[in-house]
């Protein structure tokens, strides 16, 4: 990494740069580079694991950068050093980041106890999520004890956020739970708290009824903890009403969490679901960069596709091209 590697001092000092140059060191896929990320994360990891975890969902325009924004100037306010991440799925598709670009915390950036980092671009096979937490664990080596990942709500990214955080929070918009079809459609089992945001001018008396709907709809989930009934809150971004209330929520979560033993063994369960997911993922990259597979893959895949060959029988052919490989 171009003179100076960072370290582990350098990191635990505080020192934004080095922590963006470590995130960018575990981000990076070249041998030498994983060897050196391998020994700051393990520097790291017992550095880590007092921060509160947030994840934050929600659709396309729904106010999260300008949520993100608000509540980490409030959360700031109270004395702790945030660090926000953004797992971009589009960005592992088309090398370009959506949320990157239009990601835009004027204000958060420019506070020295902020760090923001967008999605990193380029292609990444496996999950879309694989570096980040990585990341959140510097963040932590770093002193920053919230972080925030953010991430837009759709589809797998989601399940990977809530897999790697405390909180899994979801934005939605007034209106979108007056209907019990609008409630099922936005809500997921993996919300332990909703904000309706924009509660504000117009959209107050709407945001009202969507945060009692979303109210009662929680209430009927199967529960993700013991210790805590997930609970919806309404609040202006823009204006800033309503965004304590968030965080003291959050905090009584983790108080709660806490207190049962739930955090601490959730975090347990998340860890070894980590190395299986790392296992899963490197598997596959080997897999699919192993000579044999590669000289195979165009043929087989085109004779499932014409029906030609069963998947079964076409992942069969694969593997053993690839077993036999690495048996040398
Ligand atoms: N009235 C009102 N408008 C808001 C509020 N929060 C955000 N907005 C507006 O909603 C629009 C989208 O806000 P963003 O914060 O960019 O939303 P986002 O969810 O980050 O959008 P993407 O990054 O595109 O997914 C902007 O025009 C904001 O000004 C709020 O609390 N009240
Ligand atoms: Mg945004």
């Amino acid at each position: 990494m171009d003179g100076s590697e960072p370290t582990i001092d350098a990191l635990q000092g505080g020192d934004r740069r080095a922590l963006a140059r470590a995130i960018t060191l575990v981000e990076s896929t070249r041998a030498d580079h994983r060897d050196e990320a391998a020994t700051l994360l393990a520097a790291a990891l017992p550095l880590s694991g007092d921060a509160v975890r947030v994840g934050i969902t929600g659709p396309p325009g729904v106010g999260k950068s300008t949520f993100i924004e608000a509540l980490g100037m409030h959360v700031l306010s109270l004395g702790h050093r945030l660090a926000v991440l953004t797992v971009d799925p589009s960005s592992a598709r088309s090398g370009g980041s959506i949320l990157g670009d239009k990601t835009r915390m004027v204000e958060l950036a420019k506070q020295p106890d902020a760090f923001i980092r967008p999605s990193p671009g380029g292609r990444h096979l496996g999950g879309v999520a694989r570096r980040t937490r990585d990341a959140m664990l510097l963040c932590e080596a770093a002193g920053f004890d919230v972080v925030f990942v953010e991430t837009i709500g759709v589809g797998q990214s989601e399940v990977e956020v809530a897999d790697m955080v405390d909180l899994f929070c979801m934005l939605v918009n007034p209106g979108s739970g007056d209907d019990l079809q609008g409630i099922k459609r936005g809500i997921t089992e993996l919300a332990d708290l909703v904000v309706v945001n924009k509660s504000d001018g117009d959209l107050t008396a709407a945001a009202g009824r969507t945060r009692a709907a979303y109210a009662d709809a929680l209430g009927l989930l199967s529960p993700r903890w013991q210790a805590w009934t997930p609970r919806a809150v309404a609040c202006s971004s823009v204006e800033g009403t309503g965004i304590d209330e968030v965080w003291d929520t959050i905090e009584s979560f983790t108080a709660a969490v806490d207190a049962s033993g739930e955090r601490q063994q959730r975090r347990g369960t998340q860890a070894r679901s980590w190395m299986w997911s790392e296992i899963r993922d490197e598997l596959l990259d080997d897999f699919r960069s192993d000579p044999r597979v590669v000289d195979r893959l165009p043929l087989v895949e085109k004779q499932v596709e014409a029906g030609d060959l069963t998947p079964t029988e076409a992942a069969r052919q694969l593997l053993d091209a690839f077993e036999h490989d690495a048996d040398g």
